[in-house]
């Protein structure tokens, strides 16, 4: 069984954001890092209070990639294959997690996980798109029951949350976007990953949820003007109703200057991205990521 610490030490803070454990204990003791103490007077921080103040000081992965790189003096690592073992093992340490009913052990994956220096988005499609999808597998070979796979994806959906919370990046003036999944699609949680990864690139974000017709959809165009729409869908459950509504909206947007991301298996197939043009049809939230350094380049921090 996974067993993941609560707290983290000056020490390991220090190590993650290569600075000395003087600093950490100097950023903790000015009150800017929350800490609690041991009964032996030792600091201690928790993930969520270390990922926020990582947040806050562009402490975050990119950063913190680039610091690691810079201090390295070594040549490159077998990166690829180093990468995917990690995120195997974070795939399978989650999945334990979710399927354990262990919301706080599956949330502090995740901070963890963010601390280290993975980015959101590289998070949910290599370890908790890969271990729902295992969750998918046993429901689907009836190996699961109906029951365990609401507990799981429940225990997922608040681990995410988890993370969104202690992500999110407070900006005085941000780009808005506005997310949520198709009208009969109640599969959310591709929807809210897309939220966090957002905020955590400084976003505001409109989150409409599952089941939200395109006229829905329409009015938070006017009511948000968002610089971006992303939509989710894993089936369309009325192909040409959805196209034609789609159609509707998509010139509401374009009136308004919002660009269209749509992801998910629904809009994977070539024919069905032909009949719902977008500006980006995602595979993945790497691509989200990529489109909107792209086309975003000033909300980077
Ligand atoms: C959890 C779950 C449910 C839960 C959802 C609860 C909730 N709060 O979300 C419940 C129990 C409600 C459910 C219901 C159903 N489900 Co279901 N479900 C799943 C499961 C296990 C996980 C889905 C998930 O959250 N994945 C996590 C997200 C992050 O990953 P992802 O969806 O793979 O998305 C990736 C990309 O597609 C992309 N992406 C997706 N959306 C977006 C959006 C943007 C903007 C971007 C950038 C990227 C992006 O990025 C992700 C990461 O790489 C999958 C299993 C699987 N193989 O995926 C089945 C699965 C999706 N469900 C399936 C089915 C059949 C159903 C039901 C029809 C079952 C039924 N008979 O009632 C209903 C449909 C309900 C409806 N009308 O929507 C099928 C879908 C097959 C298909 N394409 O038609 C799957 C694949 C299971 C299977 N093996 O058959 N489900």
């Amino acid at each position: 069984m996974t067993h993941t610490p609560k707290y983290l030490t000056t020490r390991q803070l220090a190590r993650m954001w290569l600075v000395s454990e003087a600093t950490i204990k100097r950023w903790a003791d000015a009150g800017h890092l929350h800490f609690t103490r041991t009964v032996g007077g030792h600091r201690r921080f928790s993930y969520e209070d270390a990922t926020r103040f990582q947040t806050e000081r562009g402490l975050g992965p990119t950063s913190t990639a680039k610091r690691r790189a810079a201090a390295t003096t070594t040549t490159v690592k077998p990166a690829a294959r180093v990468r995917a073992s990690v995120f195997a093992r974070l795939a399978k340490e989650f999945f334990d997690a979710i399927t354990d009913g262990r919301e706080e052990v599956a949330a502090t994956i995740l901070l963890n996980a963010f601390l280290k220096g993975v980015e959101p988005a590289k998070m949910f499609d290599e370890a908790l798109a890969v271990a729902m999808k295992r969750v998918g597998k046993l429901w689907h070979e009836g190996e699961m029951s109906v029951a365990d796979e609401h507990v799981a994806t429940g225990v997922a959906v608040r681990a995410v949350e988890a993370l969104g919370s202690a992500v999110r990046r407070e900006h005085a003036e941000v780009p808005l976007a506005v997310c949520c999944a198709l009208e009969d699609e109640w599969h959310s949680l591709a929807v809210l990953c897309a939220q966090v990864l957002l905020e955590s690139e400084g976003w505001t974000v409109k989150n409409l949820g599952p089941h939200t017709p395109f006229f829905a959809l329409s009015d938070a165009l006017e009511k948000y003007r968002p610089a971006l729409v992303c939509v989710s869908s894993s089936a369309h459950r009325s192909l040409e109703r959805s196209a034609r509504e789609y159609e509707q909206f998509r010139k509401a947007a374009q009136a308004h200057g919002a660009r269209i991301v749509l992801g998910g298996e629904g809009f994977r197939d070539e024919a069905i991205r032909r009949r719902f043009p977008a500006d980006l049809h995602a595979d993945n939230f790497r691509d989200l990521l990529k489109f909107i350094h792209q086309q975003f380049p000033r909300t980077q921090a």
